[in-house]
């Protein structure tokens, strides 16, 4: 079996207890790779290692072109190692191979690039002032950056959580999701390959509670706390960052409505509402998980939606004819099999879908459950949709607003002041009109309730990895 490391200080090494855990495939429910398994005593180690680095180290006093030329670098590795890295995440996670290789790895290679010639090409305001002075900002790294990442997307939101980290001048120790760990370490050989400074990437492994994990969100040497993963555990980690005072960035948990008008383009509805829940096997925050639909096209849009559902093609995720792969552990495959199996005794009608072999839930479409069902209100994190007819824009306002996440929404229509009407009532991060999962790394990126604080993506990023400094300087009236 493959052994994947921490990596702190510069050097790929074992837990200081010698503990280890092993990471099984999904498909083949086998153990495929051997991981050190950190503690509290490694979570210390390599925060002392990002605080070294960033407290004498050279990477926070490098200017952001020479930063920027070693992020590069580490994009044109990752683009070299695509397959490797891909097949991590597949062997990790069970995601298809043509998601992980064909569109995770680029996007954590265009994540450096972008917030390495963001923070080169970033510029920040100089305001004169009627007093004889005048003011001008620095945007300063802010220190040793804790990033904390989930399983579902494990290279692209690590990325996407260390990129402007690095690029804006910090140190980090990233804690990848137990499940998912061998990505984390290649990148981070990577780094080092790529002349990042010792000390200035870390990767320590192992679990969350009373742990790895939590050890970093309680270590007063952090200055930052990235995470994303559950709601639940989102509010432990704010409220372990309070006690620090530790600023914290919260991606959270998701149920996003997707409202289908009658006067819709139902290809592209189709098209895009498929992707929307079924990409990555539903394990997705962003997916689109419940689907209203204006009843003039409710039929239509029905029939047409689960033949799309029922051609998708489930299988070997290291196959690149596979569409749907296994959910990505026991576990995981256990709480989605809950709700499966729940469709029809609280009064649903499985119009597609249903178990599949082992860890696998082929793609489900339920009606008959309302906004009360647990099935409509919770975060199931699997391929299953619930599709709910409606009347008026009024009415589909209110239901989609009717949660207590708010990530994100789409809605499908053909009717311009519509679309803006809507998508400004709408109480989500993002909404998505006539596509979904368009991403310019420029905007915002955050929900609203209990999908998270704060927002992350271009200047969003600089703000939260960064102190940003007022300088106010007299200039004398006349010559002396
Ligand atoms: O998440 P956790 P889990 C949702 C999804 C899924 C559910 C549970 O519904 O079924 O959450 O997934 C670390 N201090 N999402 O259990 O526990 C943990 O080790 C510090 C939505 O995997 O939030 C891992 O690295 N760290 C989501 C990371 O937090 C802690 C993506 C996420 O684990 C910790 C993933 C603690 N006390 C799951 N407890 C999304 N928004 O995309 C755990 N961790």
């Amino acid at each position: 079996m493959e052994f994947f490391g921490h990596v702190i200080d510069g050097k790929e090494i074992e837990s200081d207890s010698g503990s280890t855990m092993t990471s099984t495939d999904p498909y083949t429910r086998e153990p495929w790779a051997e991981v050190a398994l950190g503690d509290r005593t490694d979570a210390d180690r390599a925060v002392d290692a990002a605080r070294k680095a960033f407290d004498s180290g050279p990477w926070p006093r490098m200017g952001y072109g020479e930063r920027g030329r070693i992020l590069h670098r580490l994009a044109d590795l990752i683009e070299e190692h695509a397959d490797e890295l891909g097949m991590a995440d597949t062997r990790d996670m069970g995601k298809p191979i043509t998601q992980s290789r064909g569109n995770d790895v680029p996007r954590a290679a265009s994540n450096f690039r972008f917030f390495a010639d963001h923070a080169r090409l970033s510029t920040a305001d100089t305001l004169p002032m009627d007093t004889g002075h005048h003011a001008y900002t620095r945007f300063e790294p802010a220190g040793a950056v804790a990033a904390i990442a989930p399983w579902n997307f494990p290279l692209m939101l690590e990325t996407w959580k260390i990129a402007p980290a690095l690029a804006w001048g910090n140190t980090v120790v990233l804690k990848p999701a137990e499940d998912t760990p061998a990505s984390a370490t290649i990148l981070a050989r990577l780094a080092l390959e790529a002349g990042m400074p010792p000390g200035v990437l870390n990767v320590v492994h192992g679990y969350g509670p009373d742990s790895a994990g939590q050890a970093l969100t309680e270590n007063p040497s952090v200055d930052r706390i990235t995470f994303t993963g559950e709601s639940g555990t989102g509010r432990i980690i704010a409220a372990a960052g309070a006690r620090n005072l530790t600023p914290v960035s919260l991606e959270l948990g998701g149920k996003g409505a997707n409202v289908v008008f009658a006067d819709a383009d139902l290809d592209t509805a189709v098209e895009w509402s498929i992707k929307a829940i079924f990409t990555n096997t539903g394990q997705v925050c962003l997916a689109g998980s419940r689907i209203y639909v204006q009843r003039p096209v409710y039929d239509a849009f029905l029939r047409r939606f689960t033949a799309a559902a029922d051609a998708l093609h489930i299988g070997d995720p290291k196959q690149t004819s596979t569409e749907i792969g296994p959910l990505a552990s026991q576990e995981h495959h256990q709480k989605v099999r809950g709700y499966v199996d729940s469709v029809e005794a609280e009064g649903g009608t499985l119009v597609t879908g249903g178990p599949g072999d082992g860890w696998t839930v082929r793609p489900t479409v339920v009606t008959g459950l309302g906004q009360e069902s647990r099935h409509a209100r919770e975060e199931i994190f699997g391929p299953l949709v619930v599709v709910i007819p409606f009347d008026t824009e009024e009415e589909v306002i209110a239901l989609a607003n009717d949660s207590r996440y708010g990530l994100n929404a789409m809605l499908f229509t053909e009717n311009l002041h519509r679309a803006h009407r809507v998508s400004a009532a709408l109480r989500a991060g993002t909404v998505w009109v006539n596509c979904f999962f368009i991403r310019d790394l420029r905007a915002p990126f955050g929900g609203v309730g209990d999908s998270g604080i704060g927002r992350e993506g271009g200047n969003f990023s600089r703000e939260f990895f960064t102190e940003p400094k007022a300088v106010v300087m007299q200039i004398r009236p006349e010559e002396i």
